[in-house]
């Protein structure tokens, strides 16, 4: 559609920044330009000219704190979980997203500030010049405020995009995180348990980041997640593979650890049980199943319980084992937890 300059200022300006272009120019431009619109009323010259200074002020003041406020939106809602918190931690620093909140949030603040000091000279000025003068002054202020959060609006934006790629997950629903080596058969797996259509491949590392489908066991609404591979490599694992241990600690109501005991994944049996002691002992309240696929390559050693992605063997008896697992869990917390000041009385 033409119309070039038709709702600029909604273009969602610090996010939108062309590349190269700083994310306040782009908001600066906007708020300019809706000032510029600006045509007063009023029965005289003066009055108009004062009042056309007064809608300057306040239009590019009010659009400038609106985009800002735009680029803090995600995390205000809905708010963000446990589990988010922690991946943005983990990728972009402790502290980086709280930081950069802060510093938008009081660029919020002085900017209203000015905004109401603003108005109050402009009703004591008394000459287009002056009226002028403080027009250009606010101006100066607020680009400077909006210049000084540019890193912040960079990296919010940042944020925000690494977010919209990752799943987003009901905090009220039972999680069941399928993890373990790489190639084993996760995402074959949470294909056949889900809703989610994941790339599967005959190499390892085909899955690089979380992805989430869901499930229904009977009365159960589930969220199934697939997660990276991940080798025993403490203290130099990949960014895929912390983000498969942040799902591991922080997302998940029940892991579900599988091995391929074929070895067919290309990785040893003893290597993927280190991993699974190393969760065992670091992550003691995360409860984990243990399930061995590719049941239909032959027999292996063990006496997990054996599913196979390909013929489907298997994976009734496990989406049952899973079902149980979660009503027992939600039985054992229900007196205390679920129900309001019932460990009152
Ligand atoms: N024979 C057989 N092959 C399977 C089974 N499950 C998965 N595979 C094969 O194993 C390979 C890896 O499967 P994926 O589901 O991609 O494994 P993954 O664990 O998600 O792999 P990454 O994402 O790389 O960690 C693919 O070639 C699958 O076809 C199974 O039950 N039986
Ligand atoms: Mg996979």
């Amino acid at each position: 559609m033409l119309g070039p300059r038709k709702g600029r200022e909604d273009r969602g300006a610090a996010g939108n920044a062309r590349p190269g272009m700083a994310p306040s120019a782009a908001i600066l431009d906007a708020a300019f330009h809706k000032a510029y619109k600006a045509t007063p009323h009023g029965a005289t010259a003066l009055d108009r000219s004062r009042r056309r200074a007064l809608l300057k002020i306040v239009r590019t003041g009010a659009v400038v704190v609106r985009h800002l406020r735009a680029a803090d939106k995600r995390f205000r809602t809905p708010e963000l979980t446990d589990f988010e918190k922690t991946l943005i931690a983990d990728r972009f620093g402790r502290g980086t997203l709280e930081r950069s909140r802060r510093r938008l949030e009081r660029a919020i603040e002085r900017i209203r500030g000015l905004l109401a000091e603003e108005q109050r000279a402009l009703r004591k000025a008394s000459s287009r010049e002056a009226f002028g003068e403080l027009v250009r002054r606010f101006y100066g202020r607020v680009a400077s405020f909006t210049r000084e959060v540019d890193p912040d609006l960079v990296i919010l934006a940042e944020i925000t995009k690494f977010l919209k790629v990752r799943p987003q997950l009901d905090p009220l629903t039972p999680t069941v995180v399928i993890a373990g080596f790489p190639n084993v058969g996760k995402s074959s797996l949470v294909e056949k348990l889900s809703s989610a259509r994941p790339k599967v491949a005959e190499y390892p590392f085909t899955t690089l980041s979380l992805e989430v489908g869901h499930a229904d066991l009977g009365f159960d609404r589930l969220q199934i997640l697939d997660t990276p591979g991940v080798l025993d490599r403490s203290g130099q694992s990949s960014r895929a593979e912390r983000e498969a241990e942040v799902a591991v600690e922080h997302a998940a109501t029940l892991v579900v650890f599988l091995i391929d005991p074929t070895e067919s994944c290309g990785y040893p049996l003893p290597d993927q049980l280190r991993l699974l002691a190393r969760w065992r002992e670091e992550l003691p309240n995360v409860p984990i199943l243990v399930v061995a696929t590719k049941a239909d390559l032959g027999p292996s050693p063990g006496d997990w319980l054996r599913i196979s992605a390909k013929t489907g063997e298997g994976v009734d008896a496990l989406r049952d084992w899973i079902g149980r697992e979660l009503r027992m869990r939600r039985a054992q917390e229900t007196p205390a937890d679920a129900i309001p000041g019932v460990q009152d009385i």
